[in-house]
């Protein structure tokens, strides 16, 4: 396909023509127009299905059309009317589809068939569903070594799915169950629990309708979660202070217009959505937010302790004395440095803070995916708490989640940290004794595969190959596995590097009718605000040879395990209900009343004891925890003049290695995804020049070379010093190491790297 490559800055809003002209546009393209608009009156209704996208809030009351452009295109790609068939596969082998691109191989469309790695014809072909679960069965059963499998899931496989699939991983005999949040929130599971006592956000739909400041770091909600801009937009119009700290200006954070207001839409009216905005340099947030602690600190002191909320301090607080005298010597040269910004700007923030009554703070991954993500987060708390920010109305942590089902798969149990999962419970229920020792997380899964300890790798949905850091070292080990078993809806990267034995598994997608013996089934899902909602599939499946994600669990059960009959896979699988009482025996206290509660309007909220300010932390109260220092980055060479931050970002025409186009509209990138982004001042500094082709070398001292060539320079407003390309095409860049501490997370928003000129270079 040859697209015509432009870069036109965007002054438009996000929503808008823009947004309405894009949903068609893919509506199309997929062959769904008519019967896609008819579907998506039905997402995010009760009774209907929840999107597939992102895990944005699904309000009590929604909108005749409660979804939005990213929302739009991630139904399209789901209910396409291309089809990868056996017929497709026999035409390509493996070795010529690895140099396919991210978009054409899941644009060939919905897996119809399960196939099988052939490698005498270097093709994947038909296989029965029998035969499948009979080789994986014995394959399985002779592992020695139960710790050498793994189970990854990536987030959207529904409550039930998860919790059938972590339930089955121990009954194997382990606890290895990374999920797609290891690469993401995994920095928000553990930093909040050290700090508040929870390992989600605290605030709900209502509080941001009740809110006067809202603080916005490293988050994207025009591409990432754009029908938060809804909430964003009326508080806005409600005069509420919304201050944003991000390296690029993003436009769904300046001005929004709402597509699905004919006025908005003929006029024209644009809201304003940030009234501050920070470009802070990547990784500086440590920094920022301790400047602006430290500027809250210092009104305080001059106003006669009026600015803080004292009395919530003592009574509920933890670690406030040794916080503040670490502020206090804190200097301010050593905090613009590391944040590169002006101590006027945090003062500005502290100003509009400080005459807040109720603020919330909200966060990406421009704060987890560092290496001191856990430290910035837990400071963003700490801001919070100096006003009594947690716990009150209007107030509170909002971590913005991936995945439409991450949330969800955590609290079901798709977790590799024993203690997260109420193993008791679960040893008397089901009368056996499961694995304690902690399984491998996502980082470490990676390890143990680069030194062939893992014999099969089992993926539940992801793209896991291509999302992971250091695809140049991944990708060869991953062909040393014996087994590698995809359940899946499109074909993509990881299917292709196999294992000695693979397979490709076709399932059903949420949108899709699920019917079971006892009938059509439900599923549920938990959103970014902790609400579990019930989700209904609308569409006849794409072939008729799919199973649903709780099939596959059920029949790999029945191919791998003893029976056990207190273990009733049958039963579950004709009637899903019975895994949502199952999981209510294990989680009484999130899941009583499951059955009804999933069905009411806005779903039903977990009940998180942060929010009445019970505080489940080792000290029983909310801690304010001190940084270590504010170096945030120790793999970075200190002032390595030629050395840059990359930030690895996502276009607003993708999600997460499922690139939809190459339309980055927002930020006015067009045809192109091998871009890097680069201040004018660094192209200049490097004798480069706008629209050379260059190489990026990663820096490090492990002596392995991580280098990639084919970015073309594109001057673009972002601090001197950093420089941004698409994940996951920068992927190779990206040492396994370098990951948060605490958390693993890889730190994909700052990896150190040098920019030269390609010799002999063509354009991608
Ligand atoms: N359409 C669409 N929706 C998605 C996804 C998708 O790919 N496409 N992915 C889903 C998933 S799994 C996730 S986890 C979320 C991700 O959603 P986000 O958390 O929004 O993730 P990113 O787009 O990677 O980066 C977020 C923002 O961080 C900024 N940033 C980078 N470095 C820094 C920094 O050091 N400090 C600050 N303050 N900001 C920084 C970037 O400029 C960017 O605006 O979205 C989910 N929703
Ligand atoms: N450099 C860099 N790396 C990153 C990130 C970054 O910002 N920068 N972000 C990280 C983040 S936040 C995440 S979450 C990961 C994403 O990692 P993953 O979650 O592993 O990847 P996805 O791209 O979401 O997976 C897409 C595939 O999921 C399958 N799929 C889609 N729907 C379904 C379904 O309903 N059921 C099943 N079984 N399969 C389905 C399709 O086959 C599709 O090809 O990447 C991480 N990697
Ligand atoms: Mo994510």
């Amino acid at each position: 396909m040859s697209r015509r490559i432009s870069f036109k800055p965007y002054d438009l809003p996000s929503g808008g023509w823009g947004s309405a002209r894009s949903v068609r546009e893919i509506l199309t393209r997929e062959g769904v127009l008519a019967s896609g608009a008819l579907t998506l009156t039905r997402q995010n209704k009760v009774d209907g299905f929840q999107c597939v996208s992102c895990a944005w809030s699904k309000p009590a009351n929604p909108l005749p059309f409660e979804f939005c452009e990213n929302g739009a295109k991630a139904t399209a790609w789901e209910i396409t009317t291309h089809r990868c068939t056996p017929e497709f596969f026999a035409a390509h082998t493996v070795t010529e589809l690895l140099d396919w691109d991210d978009y054409h191989l899941e644009q060939a469309g919905r897996l119809t068939h399960p196939m099988r790695y052939d490698p005498a014809s270097d093709t994947y072909r038909p296989v029965s569903w029998s035969a499948a679960f009979a080789e994986i069965g014995r394959e399985m059963k002779a592992i020695a070594d139960r710790k050498s499998v793994v189970f990854y899931s990536s987030g959207r496989s529904s409550n039930e799915a998860s919790y059938l699939y972590g339930l089955f991983a121990r009954l194997y005999g382990n606890n290895n169950l990374p999920d797609s949040s290891n690469m993401c929130h995994e920095t928000t599971s553990v930093a909040l629990p050290e700090s508040i006592g929870v390992p989600v956000g605290t605030c709900t739909l209502d509080d941001f309708a009740k809110t006067d400041c809202i603080l916005f770091f490293g988050q994207n909600p025009g591409s990432n979660s754009p029908r938060m801009l809804h909430p964003l937009q009326e508080a806005s119009q409600r005069g509420v202070p919304i201050i944003a700290y991000n390296p690029l200006r993003e436009r769904g954070l300046e001005s929004f217009t709402n597509p699905q207001s004919p006025a908005e839409m003929l006029t024209g009216k644009r809201t304003r959505i940030s009234s501050q905005y920070h470009q802070v340099k990547a990784g500086g947030d440590l920094a920022a937010l301790t400047g602006i602690c430290k500027a809250l600190v210092a009104m305080d002191d001059a106003d006669g302790h009026s600015v803080l909320d004292h009395a919530f301090i003592t009574q509920h607080t933890h670690g406030f004395e040794p916080f503040i005298g670490w502020l206090r010597v804190r200097d301010w040269d050593e905090i613009e440095r590391h944040s590169g910004l002006r101590r006027a700007a945090m003062e500005a923030t502290a100003t509009t803070y400080a005459a807040a009554k109720a603020a919330i703070g909200i966060y990406g991954m421009g704060l987890t995916q560092h290496r001191a993500g856990v430290e910035t987060v837990q400071m963003l708390v700490n801001l919070l708490l100096l006003k009594g920010n947690i716990g009150r109305e209007g107030a509170g942590i909002s971590p913005v989640r991936g995945h439409s089902n991450v949330q969800g798969q955590r609290t079901v149990g798709i977790t590799e940290k024993p203690d997260m999962v109420p193993m008791d419970v679960l040893a008397k229920q089901y009368g056996f004794e499961p694995p304690r020792e902690p399984g491998l997380n996502t980082v470490e899964a990676c390890e143990a595969i680069l030194e062939d300890r893992i014999n099969a790798f089992i993926m539940l949905g992801g793209n896991f190959v291509r999302a992971i850091p250091d695809r140049e070292r991944m990708e060869p080990a991953w062909r040393r596995m014996r087994l590698t078993v995809n359940a899946a809806t499109k074909l993509n990267r990881s299917h292709l590097v196999h294992g000695e034995i693979s397979y490709i598994l076709p399932v059903k997608g949420r949108i899709e009718v699920d019917r079971q013996a006892t009938g059509p089934q439900a599923t549920s899902m938990e959103d970014s605000t902790a609400c579990i909602h019930g989700s209904r599939g609308v569409r006849s499946p794409a072939s008729k040879h799919l199973i649903s994600e709780v099939d596959f669990i059920v029949r790999l059960a029945g191919a791998v395990l003893e029976p056990n009959p207190k273990v009733p896979w049958k039963a579950w699988n004709d009637d899903y209900s019975l895994i949502r009482r199952s999981i209510g025996e294990t989680y009484p206290e999130t899941f009583h009343d499951y059955e009804r509660r999933m069905w009411e309007p806005g779903g039903f909220h977990r009940s998180l004891p942060a929010r009445h300010r019970v505080w489940k932390t080792k000290t029983g109260k909310a801690n304010i925890i001190t940084p270590k220092g504010l170096d945030e980055d120790p793999d970075m060479p200190e002032a390595g003049h030629d050395t840059l931050r990359l930030i690895t970002l996502r276009s607003n025409d993708q999600f997460n290695t499922t690139v939809y186009g190459y339309s980055d509209r927002f930020r006015g990138i067009h045809g192109t995804r091998m871009v890097v982004l680069m201040h004018r001042d660094d192209i200049k500094r490097l004798g480069l020049a706008e629209g050379e082709i260059v190489k990026m070398e990663t820096v490090s001292k492990d002596g392995i070379e991580r280098a990639m060539g084919g970015f073309r320079v594109t001057p673009y407003n972002i601090p001197v010093g950093c420089a941004g390309a698409y994940y996951p095409e920068a992927n190779a860049l990206l040492p396994l190491w370098h990951y948060a501490e605490g958390s693993k997370t890889p730190a994909a928003k700052s990896i150190p790297v040098t920019v030269r000129r390609e010799v002999n270079a063509a354009a991608v």
